[in-house]
Order: C-alpha cells, then structure tokens, then sequence
C-alpha cells in the first residue's frame, strides 16, 4: 500500500475497524465483515447514502485514524479519531476528489481543494470548512461536529471526497485589515489568495478516502472477564488487567475515564489503570448484597458502585444523588451509568426496571412489561 493510491474501488472492502492507540500493548483488529455487514450492492449509487466511512492514512500510507460520516435528520454528523499527529490545532476539511496519494507532490495533493459544490466561495466559507481537530499530547485527537453545510448527496460525486487533516493549524482566513501579505501578488490588507483557499493550515497529514456504505466504528471499547481479562477493540486503550493473577472475587464490571479505566469486583474492590485514581473502595465493608454495577464521573476523578439492592456507594468527587438501599424492590439492580454531566445516575433493575437520580431523565422503562428473559445490562444514550 505505501506509495500506492486510495482512491475508492466500488465493491472494494475496507477493513471495519482500525486500532487506533498508540503504544499498545495489545490491540485486536477487526478485519472480517460482522454479521448483517454486507457491501453495498452494485448499482445503487443513484440513492443518497445515510452514512459514509473513511479510512485515514498518514504520508506514509499506514492507517492513521477513521471517519464516521452519518446522516442526522438535515445535518450530516462527522466524526473523527486520529493519531500520530503532533499536540494541538489541526485544520480539518472535507476536499473535492476522493483520492489520497502520499506519493503525489505535495502528498496528497491529488485531494484537490476544499469542498465546496456552490463554488465561488471563500475560506473559511467552503462546505467542506470544519472545526479544526485538538490533538492530546499522546498524539490523538477526536472530533465530532454536526454541519448543515453539505449533505449525504455532496459525498459520492464522480470524484469522490476525502477528508483531510493538515500538519498546522487553520486561521480560518482572521487576518484583521491590520496585516498586510508579503506575497508581492496581495493589494490588499487582509488574507491573501492563499489564505482564502487554504486557512493557510499547511500540508496534508492524514487523507481518507470517503466511501459510502456503514461506517467503521469511531472509538472503541473493552471487554472484560470475571477474572480481570481485559480484550480492548478500536481505540480503546490496553492499560493493564488482572488476567493470571487471584482474585478474592470476580470482577463484574468496568468503567473508563479520560485516560485510564477501573475494574470492579463483586465485594467492591477496585483495580485503577492508567490515569484513573483509586479513591475508594466497598472492599472492607460487610455489603448486603454484592456489587453489581459501576460509574466513572466526568472528572475521571470520581466513581460510584450499585449493590443488587440499589445500595449505592459514591468515592471521590461522585456525589450521592440517591440510593435505594433499604427500599424494597421488585427485582434487583443488574446495572448503572451515570449521564454525561455527571450529575446524576440511572439504575437499571432485572425486571426492565429504571431509577434516576441528580439529573438523570426518567423516559421510560421495561417495568410491568412481560419480558422474555431479564435484563442484565444497559448503556447511556448518544450525547447527540
Ligand atoms: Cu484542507
């Protein structure tokens, strides 16, 4: 592939889900197609796709990241996860050809400019002008921005689409009548020629391809075992885990943070990785019943744990917005999440049941309906 081209092969396949972290020391990729995954079929081109993908290559034609295009009512949601990159600002741009050359001088120069089906507009004007993309220290960077700018229809054109992202950072064309160009072609003050096409956000660092069809996984997630085993998909980052080695009790759950994620065994004891401190733990208390569930705070800095009676258990800056100890329930509690402010919590019970505290929405639940067989997991919605 290095020196090679990326434009799109219609039928082509493409790997679904790239290991994005960097300095892992285990990633799994998964490269064969899942159950219900199938190519789009030849000839329906003509409809508009409701989602796209990209796969991301740095100039040295490794993958470099992925990008999730999805139809989101009238908007089009971009979502992109990328690594490699130097920390800080990276412009961020949809480009007019679907055809990413590191090889081609400048690399990836055969993407052309910026998308813009209208035409005839300026920078930072152009339909294909997004957020520029924060990079960490460690070299990732993760977007999501909803744009209303193109549409699904823009996407597969004859010549296809790439996303960019460039080496420096996009002034979006603020330069104040102040600054004068020293191209000698600039009369006036203000962004000159090349600012307007460009934001002046330098070369091209990554390039994707945007194919339509399902979109590969953006991020990542980790499975783990009753004995501490830890398999990490996607982005998800490998810290540590307690595989091989004793444990008083089983792990039965998980919950990551910023930079690092715990695990939590059935007596409440609590294994930090990465970044995420231990600030507590139900591993020398006498509970009722055992642990069933856990949540991180927005902070990373905080957690709390669910007992099967709805104990509930907050260490760290977790606040206790409610608990259910005591009360009698119906069924019992099988898991929690907490919403994305961190300001409040659900517990879900095996009976479809749900309980929310702080600013957690009640809006709906599977309590009273007959179910088939009981419910053991759940999952906070989309932010979007
Ligand atoms: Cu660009």
């Amino acid at each position: 592939m290095p020196g090679g081209s990326f434009r799109h092969r219609p039928g082509g396949r493409l790997a679904l889900a790239v290991g994005l972290a960097v300095g892992l020391v285990a990633v799994v990729v998964v490269a064969s197609p899942r159950p219900g995954w199938a190519p789009a079929p030849a000839g329906a081109a003509d409809a508009v796709p409701t989602t796209a993908r990209a796969q991301l290559v740095g100039v040295d034609g490794k993958p470099a990241g992925v990008v999730a295009i999805t139809a989101v009512g009238k908007h089009v949601r971009i979502e992109v996860a990328a690594t490699g990159l130097s920390p800080g600002f990276h412009g961020l741009h949809l480009h007019t050809k679907g055809l990413c050359e590191p090889g081609a001088n400048p690399p990836f120069g055969t993407a052309g400019g910026h998308l813009d089906p209208a035409g005839g507009r300026p920078h930072p004007a152009h339909a294909g002008d997004l957020p520029s993309l924060f990079v960490r220290s460690d070299g990732v960077g993760r977007i999501r921005v909803l744009t209303d700018r193109v549409t699904m229809a823009d996407i597969p054109d004859a010549d296809g689409t790439a996303v960019i992202v460039h080496g420096g950072r996009d002034n979006f064309a603020n330069i104040p009548g102040s600054y004068q160009s020293n191209d000698p072609n600039a009369l006036v003050p203000g962004p000159d020629t090349m600012t307007l096409a460009t934001g002046d956000a330098g070369n091209r660092a990554l390039c994707g391809v945007v194919v339509t069809g399902p979109v590969a996984p953006v991020g990542g997630y980790s499975l783990v075992a009753t004995d501490g085993g830890l398999f990490t998909y996607g982005d998800a980052e490998f810290r540590g885990g307690r595989g091989g080695q004793p444990l008083a009790r089983p792990i039965i759950g998980m919950a990551a943070t910023g930079g690092g994620y715990y695990l939590v065994a059935s007596d409440g004891g609590i294994f930090a990785y990465g970044d995420a401190p231990f600030v507590g733990s139900t591993g020398a208390l006498k509970l009722n019943q055992p642990i069933v569930g856990m949540a991180a705070t927005q902070s990373g800095q905080g957690y709390w744990l669910v007992a099967a009676d709805g104990g509930v258990f907050n260490f760290g800056d977790a606040v206790l917005y409610g608990s259910l100890g005591g009360t009698k329930l119906n069924a019992r509690i099988v898991a929690m999440a907490a919403t994305t402010t961190g300001e409040g919590y659900w517990l879900f019970a095996s009976d479809g049941g749900v309980f929310a505290f702080g600013d957690a929405a009640f809006t709906g639940s599977a309590g009273g309906t007959k179910l088939n067989a009981p419910i053991i997991g759940a999952a906070r919605g989309s932010l979007l």
